[in-house]
């Protein structure tokens, strides 16, 4: 039963955002429960604001009663950051009603949207005005881009342009006292004191609420070309990635690593999808070249890379997709390995980034080590190799019982694993974020002075703690 306060609360935000979008009763699971369901919490209410004052007004009302809010977007986040506890006291403000594309500037290169607007439907709508706008996830089909620009993801296209945070040029955000900060300048240039959007990108909905953004864009590529090659080793991975930026420059847009237990998986669980060259090579590459030119010229210079690749041994096979359905099909087959992961069974995720040349030592010296160390583990290693970041994940024994295996070695897979990652000099977080997942192993990794200001900046934004709590810094 609520308290007199929490009834007195509900009461105001009803008035404040209309009845209809204050949800208590129901089925609420899609916003209480986290996408790999590891995690259910309970709020107080669902509220589901409409614009950017009514933001405000919620958030003023939740400061006032020093209640604290959620944010969420598509709650397709990894790390448990975006969903209530368990306590039945905080509100999970969605942003998914705020879903407008508010302006597309051609000369200024921008697109400005709402917080809540999906990121497959931005895409859509700068391509419906004839540009590009790169980011892309496995998840874009239901993920925002308030939670891209919170978590500051990557996805399959930094290589060439960028985590979120370099597409971003100016944000609209409610602050912890329900402030707005007009920011949405577009500017490319503007150097008049300190960072406030880059520090609210990547804070997870802990200093502030994200209510829109104008987002940067790019012209359509003239052609684009995939390929999907089996390479020996993790070395010879790292030598293609090299020999590609040499050939492609700055047409290289993706470099994906994917080793032969992680697509096992994709062929387990979904053998329509036909993945080519598995079985016969430890790891494959996703390789795509996206050219301003024409596309007989980029076909040749890919081809002449792929020869080069041949040549040098770093590449024993090669499928080069000859139509945009089959480059999307290899495409499909690389973003399936989560939901493959998923199939098979609770799993510990590590989100992981080193220098691109420390990666073939680290991955020789962990696997070894947690094959030691665990009889019959299984290790699913995949990711972004062009920007240095792996998934590098840890699945149960065959026919273990995965909730069991969690529980008795996620803590000790992770020590492992980290401690390994901070030899390499390399960071436990490269995309997916903090949120609470990881929010008491960061102290152990993270430069303790870095860690002490980012309490600062927290405690000087957010000085009643209501932002997301026990999120990113405790
Ligand atoms: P949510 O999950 O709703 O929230 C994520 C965090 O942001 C939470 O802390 C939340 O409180 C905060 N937040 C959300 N909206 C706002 C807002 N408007 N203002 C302030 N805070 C807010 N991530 C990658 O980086 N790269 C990938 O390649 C990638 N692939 C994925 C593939 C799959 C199949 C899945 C399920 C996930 C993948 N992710 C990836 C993770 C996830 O999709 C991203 O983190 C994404 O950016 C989250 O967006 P969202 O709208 O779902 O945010
Ligand atoms: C990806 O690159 C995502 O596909 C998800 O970041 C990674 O499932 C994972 O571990
Ligand atoms: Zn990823």
């Amino acid at each position: 039963m609520p308290t007199a306060a929490q009834l007195d609360l509900l009461n105001t935000l009803k008035q404040a955002i209309g009845a209809a979008h204050v949800l208590t009763e129901g089925d609420l699971t899609a916003y209480e429960q986290d996408w790999r369901k590891r995690t259910r919490g309970q709020a107080l209410a669902v509220v589901r604001p409409g614009n950017t004052q009514e933001v405000a007004a919620v958030v003023k009302a939740c400061a006032q009663a020093r209640v604290s809010i959620v944010p969420q977007g598509g709650n397709t986040g990894l790390v448990v950051g975006g969903i209530p506890d368990d306590s039945g006291t905080q509100v999970l403000l969605s942003l998914q009603r705020m879903n407008a594309v508010r302006a597309v500037d051609g000369d200024n290169l921008t697109i400005t949207v709402e917080a809540g607007c999906v990121l497959q439907n931005l895409q859509q709508a700068a391509e419906k005005a004839g540009f590009l706008f790169p980011l892309s996830l496995g998840s874009e089909g239901s993920c925002t881009i308030g939670g891209n620009l919170s978590t500051n993801a990557g996805g399959t296209q930094v290589v060439r342009y960028g985590n979120t945070r370099e597409l971003c040029l100016g944000l609209e955000v409610v602050t912890a006292q329900g402030d707005i900060l007009h920011g949405l300048s577009g500017l490319r240039k503007d150097n008049t004191g300190y960072d406030l959007r880059n520090l609210m990108v990547g804070s997870e909905g802990t200093l502030g609420i994200i209510t829109a953004a104008t987002m940067k864009l790019y012209p359509l590529p003239a052609a684009k070309l995939t390929a999907w090659a089996a390479v020996p080793s993790v070395e010879h991975a790292v030598r293609l990635l090299g020999l590609a930026h040499k050939h492609l420059g700055a047409g290289l847009t993706g470099f994906e690593m994917m080793g032969q237990f992680a697509l096992s998986l994709v062929d387990k669980h979904y053998p329509q999808l036909r993945v080519p060259l598995w079985q016969q090579t430890p790891y494959c590459v996703l390789l795509e070249n996206s050219d301003t030119e024409s596309e007989t010229h980029a076909r040749e210079r890919f081809e002449h890379l792929l020869e080069i690749a041949f040549e040098d041994g770093c590449v024993t096979d090669a499928v080069v997709a000859e139509s945009l359905s089959q480059a999307r099909n290899l495409w499909h087959i690389r973003e399936s390995i989560t939901m493959a992961q998923a199939e098979e069974g609770l799993n510990i995720k590590h989100d992981i980034s080193l220098s691109v040349s420390a990666i073939p030592t680290f991955v020789a010296e962990t696997d070894a080590m947690l094959k030691r160390e665990i009889e019959g583990v299984r290790l699913v290693n995949f990711g972004h190799l062009g920007d240095g970041n792996l998934h590098y994940n840890v699945q149960a024994p065959e026919g273990s019982d995965n909730q069991a295996f969690l529980k008795t070695q996620e803590d000790r897979v992770n020590t492992l694993v980290y401690d390994a990652v901070k030899r390499f000099g390399g960071s436990i977080s490269a995309e997916h974020g903090v949120g609470s997942l990881k929010v008491d192993t960061l102290p152990d990794y993270k430069d303790p002075t870095a860690l002490a200001v980012m309490r600062q900046i927290k405690q000087a934004l957010d000085p009643k703690g209501t932002l997301n709590p026990g999120r990113v810094v405790r």
